[in-house]
């Protein structure tokens, strides 16, 4: 045990850096001392006492005296330093909300210890270390511990490759020279680098080819700053419950941390098909017209999804009785299903304040709404007017949203649900309807000319207004939301729990899903996601806007997400706000193709681009979808992958080649999986891409199998318009199918094995099988690897398939390094059965 080093103290050795003669922070907070240190039972760990080093500060709240650390390390791959004050008053995310694994059974990747220190002028701070490494480091940097603020500042290398936290629509590569990334779920159209949706606090950190990460379990609001070489955290309140993950792999990383919060759920097969949207159809002839003319247009339309304006005045549950009747929906539905197609609706949170409305007096009556502090329903505004909120924290709720949506699922029992607007999203400032008559239908915010706070702010309320004010992109950090004085059953005002409401909207709908259709993966998407939402729901990225900038941040930002645990995610395909134009669809839709969540999107009062609307975009949209339906069963085994180690399927091509430093500020590009590399055109009037190859691999192109070998420089590549290039990366054997109109038809075809050797002569790939929406039931995983004389199946083969793989292509390099002109072979006739393991002879011709 490492008791001995856990315990160590050492003096503050600050080594020089860049800002050395820099004053940061500018406060002088005087820190803490340190005091009984006690080694837990098992020696894993210790506990000490902090206390305040000298007079408060109390910069932005009240010092709190006396605090608790706990150090923990799980088999040295995961370390976790929790401080807490010791009266235990802040306020904790409840465990039942975001269920922490602290039992985790994975191997030791990294050998992570705790070292503390005692500065005279600063107090206590400590280094996570990584072998020599410290990875984090507070050494120098008081530690601030105040009701309403913390603050926390760890030492990183000058210009250190630093990705995640969020969300926030930015490049991938975190700028370090001094920039902020505000925690804070926030509803709002396409900003860049400001908060939006989700909470995220995790980052991770590429430090000479070796990955770590570093993820701070708290609800509140934040700000995290990078400036001077340093992280620092501005907390709201909370405490400090931080864990570390020694890597040293990308997928290390995010195997421990999914592991902590929640692994991805595992995904329906269908939900892999292209998916359309569109908010403004104006009726369901409209809806019937376009899954209609997708099909005539030969473009493989998997999943039908339907905006607001299916519902009666916006409410939730309801269905407009002149433009969406109900028995239509359900025709539709129908028709759908005959062909093996989906439908998914959405539901917002905000229930209308309206007598006559079930799901309001029901909620009422079981006291499932959040309240103003006098004890009255808080009442905000969204799309139906004036609206309630469920509390997801109140006794009843989840037997309540359960039996509504047993009522809409009795009506249309949907194949997935769209959960939007659960910042949760309030068009006025504060409990704004609840002094008006139920008659007083608020003017549509759209409509309103200038939507103004229905209060002034009180700012000597300091959970309106509390001292250290974070970066949030509204005035104030109620400003589109609940207020954060609104109170919650637990009695926890809205301040401490903003960021935790999405999440929990989900884990409620999730579990009526579950008991609705029991042993069915249920598929949810949700805007707003927290820590470890991933094992409840998916992602888009969002209201972006149809530009050649937002097309290029859609990777970034799907990349993020793959860090975040939630996988399954993409952007709206040739955007969302105003008009689209012909070119960019073109392009947006072979990128959005090879997203793991693939739908196109649009706004009301915007031209329509389904993607049969140029006969251009239909072109390359053909194309771009006969790739990724041929790719199913490789998504399908990423996906598979995901939810049990978390890896990523859209991956950053740092995470892959992790040695190269050219690779890392590359969003310009990402990989599927290990072994697909896309290289998109993003940018208006380009005809070539500028596309980087890492050395030491051998890459085939999709199209012609023609192959080089990277040289880790970039490569111009033609780009016409119908056009992306796609590569195979050499050592792959990747299982394909043919790609037919539905994702049922295409995964009941044979399989084409596609096997790109590397210079060494060898591939490798892996197959998962199961039917693609049972929770429990049986599966095959089949690895294949080949020397190119012979492919050796092995594995497990439990699930039984009527398929076989009927062709093998494969890629190989006849020539040397110094002569690098390929010759390709393809083999026919092969016949190898799915079931069971086998050794197939290769006949190169
Ligand atoms: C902090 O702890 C010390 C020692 O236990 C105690 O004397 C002091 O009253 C505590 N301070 C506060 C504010 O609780
Ligand atoms: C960092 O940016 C903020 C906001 O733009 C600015 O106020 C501050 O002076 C900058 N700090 C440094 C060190 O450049
Ligand atoms: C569907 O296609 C028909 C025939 O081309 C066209 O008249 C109609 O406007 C299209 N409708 C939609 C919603 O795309
Ligand atoms: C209240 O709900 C009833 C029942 O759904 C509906 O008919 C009525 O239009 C709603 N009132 C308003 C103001 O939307
Ligand atoms: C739950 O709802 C019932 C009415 O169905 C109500 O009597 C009870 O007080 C509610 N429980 C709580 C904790 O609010
Ligand atoms: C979008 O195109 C339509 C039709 O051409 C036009 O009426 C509208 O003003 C355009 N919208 C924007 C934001 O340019
Ligand atoms: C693309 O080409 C069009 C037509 O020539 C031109 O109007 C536009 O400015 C070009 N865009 C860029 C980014 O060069
Ligand atoms: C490759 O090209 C991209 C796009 O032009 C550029 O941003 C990047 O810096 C280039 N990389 C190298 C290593 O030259
Ligand atoms: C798959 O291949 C087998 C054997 O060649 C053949 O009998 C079967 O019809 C094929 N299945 C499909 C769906 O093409
Ligand atoms: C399949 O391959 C993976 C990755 O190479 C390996 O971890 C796993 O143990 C293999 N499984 C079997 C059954 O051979
Ligand atoms: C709110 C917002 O801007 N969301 C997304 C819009 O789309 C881009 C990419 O197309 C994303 O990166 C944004 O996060």
């Amino acid at each position: 045990m490492r008791s001995g080093l856990l315990l160590l103290a050492v003096l503050s050795a600050v080594s020089a850096g860049a800002y050395d003669n820099v004053k940061y922070p500018a406060h002088d907070c005087p820190g803490y001392n340190v005091n009984n240190i006690v080694n837990s039972a098992d020696n894993s760990g210790f506990t000490a006492d902090l206390y305040l080093a000298g007079s408060p500060c109390n910069i932005y709240g009240i010092d709190i005296q006396n605090l608790t650390l706990t150090v923990s390390v799980e088999k040295g791959n995961k370390l976790s330093v929790l401080i807490e004050d010791r009266d235990k008053k802040q306020f904790q995310i409840p465990p039942n909300v975001v269920q922490l694994n602290q039992e985790s059974n994975l191997d030791s990747f990294a050998d992570l210890t705790f070292k503390h220190t005692v500065d005279p002028k600063t107090g206590f701070g400590f280094q996570i270390l990584r072998g020599s490494d410290a990875i984090f480091d507070t050494f120098g940097y008081p530690l601030v511990f105040e009701d309403q603020y913390i603050e926390l500042t760890s030492r990183i290398p000058h210009n250190a490759n630093i990705y995640g936290m969020g969300e926030t629509p930015d490049y991938f590569k975190r700028d370090n020279s001094n920039s902020t990334k505000t925690i804070w779920a926030r509803d709002a159209g396409d900003p860049f680098r400001q908060n939006v949706y989700g909470s995220h606090t995790v980052y991770m950190e590429n430090r000479g080819g070796k990955f770590h990460g570093a993820y701070m379990h708290n609800s509140h609001g934040m700000d995290i700053v990078m400036v001077y070489d340093t992280i620092q955290y501005r907390m709201l309140g909370g405490v400090i419950d931080m864990s570390f993950f020694g890597g040293p792999s990308a997928y290390d990383v995010i195997n421990s941390y999914t592991d902590f919060v929640g692994r991805p759920n595992k995904i329906p097969y269908w939900v892999l098909g292209l998916h359309n949207c569109r908010w403004g159809y104006q009726n369901i002839d409209e809806v019937d017209q376009v899954i209609a003319n997708y099909s005539k247009a030969n473009i493989p339309l998997e999943v039908m999804w339907i905006d607001i304006d299916s519902m009666e005045g916006f409410k939730d549950f309801t269905f407009d009785p002149v433009n969406f009747p109900l028995p239509r929906i359900q025709n539709t539905y129908k028709n759908l299903h005959e062909k093996n197609q989906k439908l998914v609706m959405m539901v917002n949170p905000a229930i209308q304040r309206n007598s006559s409305y079930g799901p309001y007096t029901r909620g009422l009556e079981q006291n499932t709404f959040v309240k103003n502090l006098d004890g009255s329903t808080y009442i905000g505004e969204v799309w139906p007017g004036y609206t309630a909120y469920p509390d997801w924290f109140a006794a009843n709720t989840t037997s309540w949203w359960h039996s509504e949506f047993q009522r809409f699922y009795n009506d249309i029992p949907l194949d997935g649900v769209w959960v939007d607007m659960n910042e949760a999203s309030s068009f006025c400032i504060g409990s704004c309807g609840s002094n008006v008559p139920e008659d007083v239908i608020p003017e549509y915010p759209w409509e309103a000319a200038n939507p103004l706070p229905n209060r002034p702010l009180d700012k000597s309320n300091l959970l309106l207004n509390p001292k250290y004010a974070i970066h949030n992109g509204y005035s104030e950090i109620s400003e589109k939301g609940i207020e954060t004085i609104a109170i919650h059953a637990n009695g926890v005002q809205e301040y401490h729990v903003h960021n935790l409401y999405g999440h929990m909207m989900t884990q409620t709908t999730h579990s009526f899903l579950e008991a609705f259709r029991p042993n069915v993966r249920p598929f949810l998407l949700s805007r707003s996601t927290f820590a470890g939402t991933g094992r409840y729901a998916n992602h888009w990225n969002g209201d972006n806007n149809s530009d050649w900038f937002q097309l290029h941040i859609s990777i970034p930002s799907m990349l993020d997400f793959g860090i975040f645990g939630i996988p399954f995610v993409g952007s709206d395909i040739c955007g969302f706000f105003s008009n689209t134009t012909e070119q960019l669809c073109n392009r947006w839709v072979e990128l959005g193709a090879f997203y793991p969540f693939s739908r196109v999107h649009n706004a009301k009062g915007n031209i329509p681009q389904e993607l049969y609307r140029w006969d251009s975009v239909a072109e390359s949209a053909r194309i771009a979808y006969n790739i990724r339906y041929q790719l199913l069963p490789y998504y399908y085994t990423n996906f598979y992958t995901a939810s049990t180690i978390g890896s990523p399927v859209a991956r950053p091509l740092t995470f892959e080649f992790p040695a190269d430093t050219n690779l890392f500020n590359n969003d310009l590009q990402f990989m599927v999986g290990e072994s697909i590399l896309i290289s998109p055109v993003l940018f208006e009037n380009a005809t070539s891409v500028d596309a980087y190859f890492p050395g030491s691999t051998i890459w085939y192109d999709w199209y012609t199998h023609s192959g080089f070998y990277g040289q880790s420089k970039n490569v111009t590549l033609d780009a016409p318009l119908n056009h992306i290039n796609v590569h195979i990366r050499g050592g792959s054997i990747i299982p394909t199918q043919d790609p037919a109109m539905t994702v049922e038809a295409t995964i009941a075809s044979n399989f084409t094995l596609i096997i790109a050797l590397d210079d060494d002569s060898t591939a490798s790939g892996s197959l998962y099988l199961d039917d693609g929406i049972s929770v429990v039931g049986s599966s095959s995983l089949i690895n294949f690897s080949t020397d190119g004389e012979s492919l050796v199946l092995d594995g497990s083969f439990g699930y039984h398939v009527d398929n076989y793989i009927t062709k093998v292509i494969m890629m190989y390099p006849c020539g040397t390094p110094e002569n690098p002109s390929f010759s390709v072979d393809t083999i026919d006739c092969v016949e190898i059965s799915l079931n069971s393991k086998s050794t197939t002879e290769l006949f190169s011709s």
